[in-house]
């Protein structure tokens, strides 16, 4: 419980946990390092025409060997956590069977790092690299053993890290992967399929099964005190001018709009919306797998980029109209990235609404730039920082609020390869360059520096 907020009241909860993110394929590189098998991104990046200006994650940014570095870079926000995610085929190389016990150990050097600099890990199971030899053998997410397998490497990993690591995340983004991956994204992504629909809708609910299957095996095989959750890219419905009717609109989208994943993992059951919508192209599934996949989590993690407005509509079924940006509407670097603020303080209130959710981490949110040094070795990202201003204006209206906001993770440390987008999209608050490997901070880094030694927008 928090005091009311008081007016002009810039501060953030005292416990507020300010961190970075990253994840494994966008920044190790170290490939065929300790007996890493293939993931999905290592055959798509190397096939010609995938990602823009030819680039892989051969050498990505070179974290596996610059972690000792890395780590001093997040000290130096005076960040208090960091959000990494581990490679599944590091640990299995070929996603099940025998473990490389060699696997674990660079994530066991780098726990450790972060522990003795005073930095809080938070780990995520599955960002994206499904092993390889899953997609060749069972069709990846399109076969449950998938999920079956995504339990087991979380029922190994649990006991082996939960001593240190007290917060789990276990899949990053089920919606945005499932959408670009295997279906018809404005993005392409790994493995790069187009599926019919009674497939597609067949591989989300597998996703979800391998969410709800990890939870269980963490549960089993983690702490009494360790949490679990998920991160998702959920539809962060803003009212598109804030009136009562608008408000109920955007929180009835909220459900209605995350059918696929949220609804299901915080509720047991796809909304009717979602199976009649489906009709016969609706996957199949049974009572028993609806309640592995809503075992109950501990948090649930928002990653908040764009926002979508929608406004109160009395010939909808539900009430709800999805309002379509303009063409002149603002946009940051990446095409798909519009600006708004709003969502960080409507996405975690919705939700925390919808669903009576009672932990939230923002698990992800930042933007591309296009920061060119400017010639003095600095790098004046003030586009970075006019979004991050204004974004954490409406994440510190929620704290202010009392929606239950734990932590913030800011997407992303430094510049990395931005999937399709290659090495041409830069998210970092450190800039990289990648034929060197040298970091250096931007404006937008000292801004988030001193926001965190305020504790206060500043
Ligand atoms: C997220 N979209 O991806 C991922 O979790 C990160 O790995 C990624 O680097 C980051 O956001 C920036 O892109 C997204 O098109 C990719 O809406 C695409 C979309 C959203 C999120």
């Amino acid at each position: 419980t928090r005091p009311a907020a008081l007016p002009n009241d810039r501060r953030f909860p005292a416990d507020f946990v300010w961190g970075t993110a990253t994840s494994a394929y966008q920044i190790e590189g170290a490939v065929s390092a300790e007996g890493r098998g293939p993931s999905i991104w290592d055959s798509y990046s190397h096939t010609p025409n995938k990602i823009r200006g030819g680039g892989n994650g051969d050498h990505a940014v070179d974290h596996f060997h610059r972690y000792k570095e890395d780590v001093q870079l997040i000290k130096a926000l005076g960040a208090k956590a960091y959000r990494f995610s581990i490679s599944w085929s590091r640990v299995f190389p070929t996603g099940v069977g025998t473990p490389n016990p060699q696997g674990l150990d660079f994530y066991n050097r780098l726990i450790d790092e972060l522990l003795a600099n005073g930095i809080e890990p938070f780990a995520t199971l599955y960002h994206w690299d499904l092993p390889q030899a899953l997609q060749d053998r069972v069709g990846g997410w399109a076969s449950s053993d998938t999920s079956k397998a995504f339990g087991d490497y979380a029922a190994y990993v649990a006991p082996r890290i939960t001593d240190r690591v007290k917060n789990i995340f276990t899949i990053n983004e089920c919606g945005t992967f499932v959408d670009f991956g295997y279906g018809r994204g404005p993005v392409e992504l790994a493995p790069g399929l187009k599926l019919p629909q009674p497939q597609l809708n067949q591989v989300r609910h597998h996703v979800a099964l391998g969410h709800g299957m990890a939870v269980q095996a963490i549960r089993a095989n983690g702490r009494a005190d360790t949490r679990v959750g998920v991160a998702e890219n959920v539809a962060s419905c803003v009212p598109a001018i804030e009136t009562p009717a608008n408000i109920r609109a955007a929180e009835i989208a909220t459900r209605e709009m995350n059918g696929g994943y949220m609804t299901v993992i915080l509720e047991g059951r796809y909304t009717d919306a979602f199976l009649a919508y489906a009709g016969k192209n609706a996957p199949s599934f049974t009572a028993e797998e609806l309640k592995t996949i809503s075992s109950p989590v501990d948090f649930v993690g928002l990653n908040v980029y764009m926002p979508q407005y929608y406004v109160v509509a009395s010939g909808d079924q539900h009430g709800f109209a999805l309002v379509p940006f303009p063409t002149s509407f603002p946009r940051m670097d990446s095409d798909w990235l519009r600006i708004g603020p709003e969502a960080l303080y409507w996405a975690p209130r919705n939700v925390a609404k919808v669903w009576s959710v009672k932990q939230i981490y923002i698990s992800e949110n930042g933007t591309s730039a296009a920061d060119r040094p400017a010639g003095d070795g600095k790098i004046h990202d003030l586009d970075r920082v006019m979004y991050l201003r204004n974004y954490l204006t409406h994440l510190q209206r929620a704290t202010s609020e009392g929606v239950p906001v734990g932590g913030y993770f800011h997407w992303s440390l430094m510049d990395n390869f931005e999937w399709s987008d290659g090495y041409d999209k830069r998210f970092g608050l450190y800039h990289v360059d990648f034929a060197t490997q040298k970091r250096t901070p931007k404006l937008s880094a000292e801004f988030y520096r001193s926001l965190i030694a305020a504790n206060a927008l500043v």
